[in-house]
Parts: C-alpha cells; structure tokens; sequence
C-alpha cells in the first residue's frame, strides 16, 4: 500500500506551509546514526536499530523547534496549563512526529532508498502504553491538539518502568506479561536532572517559632526522601513548529545517607529510600475505573504531583516575586480525581515554604486548580482512609483537615442544621478523605466529559455541589486527534477525503471534513469509499491471520467492540447474542443472515475475575463457532490480543459497526466511539455518553439505537433494581442463552466455567441480579443488530451511511474540546513559533 500521509496544509493567509527534509542529509544521518550507535552498516542492521536511527534522525528535527517554542515561552512570559495525570497513553511516537513535522512522505522515500518499508520500521517502535484506557488516551489527545494550536501547554506524569502489561491469550484466557517498554531506550525521551526536585514521605510534624518572621511554622521530621528526575518527551504540533513537553518523572534514592554509615539509623534509612525510590515508580496501576486503595498509589500520587507543583512554582518564582499572582500565569488541571493533592500540596508550598497566610494562599490555590470528572461509576471513587493517608503524609493531611473544617462552616452557614449536606459534601468523612470532594471544593472548575455524563453530575451524583456552587460546573465534550486517527492510521481515506473536498484543511480544521456529505450520494464516490474500507479489512484481515491465526473474510461485516473490558461495557450481551444468533442458525441453516466478523478486543484488569471469565467466554464461543463446518463461516468470533493504541488505529480504519453498548448512564463519554465515526464506521449503541451527541450530529437514521434510556436505568436502580428471573422464564431463546453458560455448549466438562456468569443473573445471593440490565435490553440490541444485518445488503445505502459518519464528524475533533477548555477555564494565548530550518 502507498503511504501519502504528508500533505501540504493551508494556512489560513493562503500560503502553504511546507517543509522541506534534505532527505539527503537525512540519509546520511540515518547511516550515520546506525554507525555510531552500533558499528554496523545499513545492511547489517537488524530493523530495531534501523528504527532507533530513523528516530534519533527525527529527533534532530525536533530539537531546534522546541528550544525555540521554550525561548519564545519566556520572552513572551506566557501562562501555561499543566495537565497533571496519573496516565498518559501515548502509543508509538515516530509516525506521528513524522506527519506532523511535515516529512512523512520524505522519510518514507529515503526510507524505500534504503530498502525499508516504513511500516515495518514503524512497527519496532514499542507502544508508550503509560495508561489504561480512556482517560489516558484523552489526556495523550489533549497533549497533540494544545501543540498543533500552539498553546502553552506541560502534561505532567510518571514515568513508569512497566507500562500497561502487554496481553496474551492462552487456552481462551488472558494472562498479563510485563511491559518493559524502555528495553533498547526511548530515542524520544530527554533526561533533565537540573531540573530534580525532592518528595517526602512519612515522618512527623512539628511546630516551631520561626523569629525572623515572628510567627509559628511547620516543620516535618523523620520522613523518607526521594529525589523526582524529570525526562522531557516531545510533543510535535502540526505545521507549527510548536512543541510541547510531556514531563515524567522518574524516582531516584537520595545518596546523601552512607550505606556503610556505622551508624544503624543511616543505614535503616538509606535502605529505606533505596527502596522506595526503586518500587515508586515500578508499575503503572492496570486497573480502569476501580479504586483499590493501595498505599503505594497513593505514593504515586503525591510523588508527581509534589514534583511538578514545586517545578511550577520555582519556574514561575524565576521571572515574578509577587507570588499571589500565580494564578495569573499558572493553571493546573487535574485529571480525575489521581492528581487531588495538587490541593493541599500547593498550599504547603504557598503557606510553609513561601510564609503565606492561610487565605491568601487559598485564594490563590482556588483560582489555580480546575479539575475534570471522568466517570460516576461509584467504585471508581478515591476515598483514603485517613490513617493511612496520615501516616503517609502528615502535614498534607493537617491541610486537608483545615480545608475541611473551612468548608464545613460555609456548609453549616449555608444550611443550618442540615446535616445531609454535610453528609455528602464533606471532604472528611468516617475516617476517610474524599478526593472528588477536595476536587470540587478547591477548585474553580469542575466539568463532565459529555453533555448526558455532565447533566448527570449536575443532577445527580453531585446534585448538592451543584446547587452550592453551579458557577464552578461546565461540560467539555471530549474529543480525538484527527492527526493520529485519521491521517496516521488511515493514510487511503485521509488521501480521499482530501481529493473529494479539494483541501486537506480539515487536518487542523475537522469541521471541513462536512464538505464530503454531497459525496454521500454519489455513487461513484461511494464506490471509491467501499473500495478504501475493504482495503482496509484486507490490511487487518492479514493482521488477524498472523497475530490469531484465524481466516477471516474481508467481504464479510466487520463488526466491532474494542475498549477496556468492564461489565458496565457490556461485552458479556454482545457475545451472548453471538451465542443467539449461532443457535438460529443451527435451528435453520438456510437463516438468512449476511456474513459477519465479531471482533473484540481489550484487556481486563488483572484482578478483575468477571472481565477476564468474560474473555473466556468470548473464545470459547469463538472455538466452537469458528470451527463448525455447518454454518459455513457466516459467522466468526475473533478477540484480538493485545489491543493497545497502534492496532486500534488499524481497526478503527478497518469496521464497519462500532458497538458502543454501554448501559445507558455508565459511560462517560466514550472516545473510541469517535474514532470509528470518523473512519466510516456505524454506530450501533445506547444513548450513552457522547453516543447522544453522535446521534445528534448524524442524524438518527445513520445511527442503530437500542436499549433502556439513562433516565430508565438510574430509575430502576433507585428501585433496587429488576427482575431478569421473568425475563428468563419467558423468553425461552434468552433462557437457552443463559443455560448454555453451563450446560457443555461452550464450557466442556468443567462446569465452573462460567458458571459465576450464570449465577449473575439467576441467583440474588451473588449480589444484585443483572446489574447491567443485560437480559433487559437483550431483545432490543437482538432487533438493531437485525437491523445491521438486513441495512448492509444494501451496500450503496450502507456506504451513504458510513461517508456521513465521517462527514459529520468535525464536532469530535479535540482540537475542538482544546479551544473550549481555553475559552473557558485556562485562559491561555496562541503563540506563533516561527523556524527557518
Ligand atoms: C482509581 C481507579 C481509577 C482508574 C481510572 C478510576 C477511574 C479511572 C478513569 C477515570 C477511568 C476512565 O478512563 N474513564 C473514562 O474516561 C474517558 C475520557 O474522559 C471517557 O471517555 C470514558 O467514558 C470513561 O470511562
């Protein structure tokens, strides 16, 4: 396939930007690279080293447009956002650095000179998987739209050892392998020790006098040190010469103690710091959407959060002495609820180190810290008991206590002898500290991530806050980089798109993409489309084959769920309609049914038992389906392993159903679904999370919409709940389903298989029954997928559907979200990075 991914864009002064790589000096660098890195010649080179060239030849490309995006930064004394998170889920850095540097194609002719195909050099580099799911990715997203319009911009995080760990599938089941994503470096990476700060841990605080400034102070005692080392990655905007950094922090010991110190106390704590420092930063946490409680997390926490808010402040303190103006040229957003202590580590800063009062700090603190909610699932919520949290970080809790106490009088003056308000409100609460509520409290914004999530925030989850203080609540829909997926993961549809609408502005401005709705009804160009996305399945068919080993067919409906596994995402009711539709066909071969591959794929977290029964029985159906001759292949059921970033932007090119089947009021806003809109793909889903506003923007007849409403659902859960008993016992196609969990279809001999799968829907003992109203909406999803099936025959009136889909997908560009959080609570100004290279 012919890659053609650099294209010249258009400025709005109608010049066009182009950049010129002296492919022959780049040339010469490569071999030059793979020489001095490894005495080898080009032909001697494995790939590995070929692509540590290639990239280490990139980097030389960046290195001159960063310092000049940093000296402009300083001249100008910019504000800037910090964007602190727990997960950055980068994916591979080369292909993206290539395009939006303008040299892709360059780089890919030099490349085929010297007899590499850049797909496969691509390929060597391993996934930055610094992330679990959508809350990284969006966060990765947010990173590449702040460079490609040129906004002051820092994401802060850890750089973790192990990333996400790498999937595989053994006899069905998934087993977690260690991600060692730093193995042969990260050419992309740039240590910066000047730039070390320290984090403490544990100890004691206490008071003393201070007579200089004649006031008390507070001083901590006996804690454990570890110093925080920055790497800077860069983040490459498109065509702007703008480049951004991701800043990771890595942990190092503090070697001041002498290990052999004849002195035990020395000793006990250079071993302990020893320590701490190797396990801090060992292993990012793999689980999405659940909060586990650990002490170590916590460490996590307040390790990159210290690092990067006392960075902040020294940055800011270099070029301002007034210091209750940071808030004039800092922002700091926090991620979820992960990065809270921003909070109160900022006012240990403003109070104890810079000698602040108590409310001249907060009302700088409050006018710094914004924070973004991701989900309402109530075990996502981070509540620290305060023993632990005490110990662990004495005088950061002393400031949560006195934010508490604060706020706890506002509430009481505000609703006097309403003690529910306390009840819900608190940050302090049966000895445990609620982050969300700190978040809240603190900071000058709080927003949802698609208009329903927000709405529900407001009316519910966080009704009391809402009414409190309705000024700090706004809604961001999310977003996704059209640079990544789009132009990246499908260079063919990118090159059309262009064609057909005669621009390629929609790179930077994805609304234009509207442009090909008249295309829609043209049916040369639907040929052209349907052409594009069958060169596509063929593209991941081959990828099926050597990764699964399983012959898929690229005729056949390419219909697909990828995402974390979770039971509110409800694969369970997409396979178990596989197991339906299968039993029709056995009861009538001659069914008339259009071919279809259900695709899966998605990681469980590694404790979470129902997820990973869940991919069981995905493979287990698959085994048996895939291997009965009698149906002749009309269906398969592939899970494919290991689904990261690189292969998504291969799948997301390569369907034609996206499953977005969320129970309607769980999913937050969703952002693979955005991606599989804009490559052509149809939504069939719930009216979930940005799925409304999908359906909004498309329209409903180019949509499958099915199931209970959000409304509903949180309607039957205020009731505790229904009863799937009578849905069982009347409906005898769902009961076969349901038996068949246990009856050998799928299971062999070993009865307890899924067995825990069946009980959730029958037995009230193993807690509520169908908790996510699977048997409920079961007929409904059965009636749309119907739908799918008969709608595709029609491949003119299903290509008219799928090019609207990416037509009228300009709102879902995060460049779009960008601007939003801009106009509405950073505050940031675009800069203008001129580079003459
Ligand atoms: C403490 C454990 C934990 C870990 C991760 C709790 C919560 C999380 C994340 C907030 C989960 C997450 O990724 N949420 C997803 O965020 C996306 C970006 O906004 C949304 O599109 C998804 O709907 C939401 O599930």
């Amino acid at each position: 396939m012919k890659n053609d991914k650099t294209v010249m864009s258009e400025p709005k002064n109608g010049e066009k930007k182009t950049f010129h790589l002296d492919k022959e000096a780049f040339r010469r660098k490569v071999i030059e690279n793979v020489k001095l890195f490894y005495r080898k010649t080009i032909a001697e080179a494995s790939k590995q080293q070929i692509f540590q060239a290639v990239a280490f030849s990139v980097r030389d490309l960046i290195i001159d447009r960063w310092m000049a995006t940093h000296k402009l930064y300083e001249e100008q004394d910019v504000r800037r956002v910090y964007y602190l998170s727990m997960e950055f889920l980068m994916g591979r850095a080369l292909g993206n650095n290539m395009i939006n540097l303008l040299c892709y194609q360059d780089v890919a002719e030099v490349l085929e000179e010297l007899g590499f195909d850049i797909n496969v050099i691509e390929d060597q580099e391993p996934d930055a998987a610094l992330g679990n799911g959508g809350l990284g990715r969006l966060a990765a997203c947010f990173l590449e739209s702040l460079s490609t319009l040129g906004y002051p911009a820092y994401g802060c995080g850890i750089r973790y050892k192990y990333g996400m760990f790498k999937q595989e599938i053994k006899d069905g089941c998934q087993e977690e392998v260690p991600d060692n994503w730093l193995a042969n470096g990260n050419p992309f990476e740039i240590k910066r020790p000047e730039y070390t700060e320290r984090v403490k841990f544990g100890g004691y605080v206490r008071i003393e006098w201070d007579p200089e400034k004649q006031r008390n102070r507070f001083v901590q005692d006996g804690y454990t040190e570890v110093l925080a080392v920055p790497y800077d990655i860069p983040v490459v905007g498109y065509g702007n010469n703008v480049v951004n950094s991701l800043r990771i922090w890595d942990a190092q010991p503090i070697q001041e103690f002498n290990l052999m110190s004849f002195d035990k106390g020395d000793y006990d704590k250079a071993v302990e710091q020893e320590n701490l420092a190797k396990t801090i930063v060992e292993v990012l946490y793999p689980n999405d959407n659940h909060y586990s409680g650990k002490e170590l997390r916590l460490k996590q926490q307040y390790f990159f959060v210290s690092a990067s808010v006392q960075r902040a402040v020294k940055h800011y303190k270099k070029n301002h002495s007034d210091i209750h103006k940071l808030y004039e040229k800092v922002c700091f957003q926090m991620n979820d609820t992960h990065p809270t202590l921003t909070v109160p580590e900022l006012m240990r800063v403003l109070v104890d180190d810079e000698g602040l009062g108590w409310d001249e700090a907060w009302d700088i603190t409050t006018k710094c810290c914004a924070y973004t909610n991701h989900t309402i699932m109530a075990e996502a919520l981070e509540k620290w008991p305060v023993d632990l949290f005490n110990r662990l970080l004495p005088r950061i809790y002393q400031i949560v206590e006195e934010i508490n106490r604060r706020f706890l009088i506002q509430v009481e003056e505000r609703y006097p002898n309403q003690y529910c308000k306390i009840k819900n409100m608190a940050v302090l609460y049966e000895g445990q500290v609620r982050m969300a509520n700190m978040a809240i409290v603190a900071g000058f914004s709080v927003n949802g991530v698609a208009r329903l999530h927000t709405e529900i925030l407001e009316k519910r989850e966080l009704k009391d806050f809402y009414e409190m203080m309705p000024q700090k609540f706004n809604n961001k829909t999310n977003g996704i980089t059209q640079r990544r997926f789009l132009l990246h993961g499908n260079p063919l549809l990118a090159k059309w798109v262009t064609e057909k609408i005669g621009t390629d502005a929609w790179i930077t401005d994805l609304p234009q993409i509207s442009k090909l709705a008249p295309f829609a009804d043209d049916a040369a160009a639907r040929k052209e489309f349907m052409e594009i996305k069958h060169q596509n399945k063929i593209r991941l068919a081959k990828y099926i084959k050597e990764h699964n080993g399983i012959d898929v067919d690229p005729d056949s409906i390419f219909d697909v769920q990828v995402k974390r596994m979770h039971e509110y995402k409800r694969q369970l009711l997409n396979i178990m309609h596989v197991m339906y539709l299968y039993n029709q066909m056995k009861a009538d071969p001659s069914m008339d049914f259009y071919p279809t591959t259900f695709i899966f794929g998605g990681k469980a977290a590694a404790g979470y038992k129902r997820a990973k029964q869940t991919i069981q029985l995905i493979n287990k159906v698959g085994d048996v389906i895939n291997n009965d001759p009698s149906i002749n292949g009309k269906i398969k059921v592939v899970f494919i392993e290991d689904y990261r970033v690189s292969n998504a932007e291969w799948i997301f090119a390569a369907s034609d159903v996206s499953e977005q089947i969320s129970t309607a009021s769980k999913e937050a806003s969703g952002t693979g679904n955005m991606k599989f809109m804009l490559n052509g793909a149809v939504t069939l889903g719930t009216m979930d999370g940005a799925n409304v506003e999908i359906v909004e923007e498309v329209g409903a007849e180019n949509a499958f919409i099915f199931g209970l409403s959000s409304e509903e659902v949180m309607d039957y859960e205020a009731n505790g709940g229904y009863y799937p008993a009578d849905i069982y016992n009347s409906d005898p196609d769902i009961k076969k389903v349901v038996d068949q969990m246990v009856d050998g279809t799928y299971n062999g001999s070993d009865k307890k298989m899924f067995m825990e799968i069946y009980n959730s829907f029958l037995n009230p003992s193993y807690g509520k029954a169908d908790q996510y109203f699977i048997l409920k909406d079961f007929r409904s999803y059965a009636q749309a997928r119907e739908k799918v099936n008969k709608a595709y025959r029609d491949r003119d009136a299903w290509t008219r559907k799928a090019i609207l889909n990416t037509a009228h997908a300009g709102k879902f560009t995060s460049d779009r979200t960008i601007e939003e959080y801009v106009k509405d609570i950073w505050h940031l100004q675009k800069v203008q990075v001129s580079y003459e290279g």
